[in-house]
């Protein structure tokens, strides 16, 4: 049988009420994730880490609101509040998380001029983040998502972990999302047609 790991995505105080970019009932999976890590023998985290000035902040670009989308050279873009740079406790995992199992953390939206939201490649879908074969040369081929937010990073990560060939789960109890224009609905219905596991 093959190894699994949980994959706990960006569950940081800016992503949690109170912080940056706070997505609405964030810091409630925290009891929920903290068993999930208790019971999974593999835990990874990912942690949107952006320099000051990113790329991705509305405040780089003249004229632009958070929550605008832009075109960049890699596609469109949505623009966000500053949130999560690097070091500061907006950056931190939530306190109460239980983060020193993780094996691995995943550091992801560091090079200025690219976001990332999945875990496995930035979003020019084409630069990988090394997850992908730090997974396989473990023997993982089985994972189970759950963090923030479904309907960007946990998203973008299942789908790019099935088309990489992974057996995904994803714990829709254990992750809440940002919604813009009903991106929940659509991003779970996007994993669902992709065969993630949804429960
Ligand atoms: C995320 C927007 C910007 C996320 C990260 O973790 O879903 N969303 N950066
Ligand atoms: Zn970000």
């Amino acid at each position: 049988m093959s190894e699994q790991a949980l994959i706990v995505i960006d569950l940081q105080n800016d992503f949690c009420p109170g912080g940056a970019l706070a997505v609405e009932g964030g810091d409630e999976i925290v009891p929920l994730v903290n068993d999930l890590i208790r019971n999974f023998d593999h835990v990874i985290m990912t942690q949107d880490w952006h320099p000051a000035g990113h790329s991705s902040f509305a405040s780089s670009h003249a004229g632009k609101q958070a929550f605008q989308s832009i075109d960049m050279p890699y596609g469109p873009q949505t623009l966000w509040p500053d949130h999560c740079i690097q070091g500061s406790i907006g950056s931190d995992f939530h306190p109460g998380l239980a983060w020193a199992k993780a094996e691995l953390v995943i550091r992801k939206g560091f090079r200025h001029d690219i976001d990332s939201y999945s875990a496995f490649f930035e979003n020019d879908h084409r630069t990988p983040t090394g997850l992908a074969g730090y997974l396989r040369e473990r023997g993982i081929r089985e994972i189970t998502l759950c963090g923030l937010a479904t309907d960007f990073c946990v998203a973008y990560s299942a789908l790019d972990a099935i088309e990489q060939g992974f057996a995904v789960t994803v714990r829709l109890d254990a992750c809440r999302g940002i919604n813009l224009d009903g991106s929940v609905e659509a991003m779970v219905g996007r994993m669902r047609e992709a065969g993630a596991r949804l429960t």
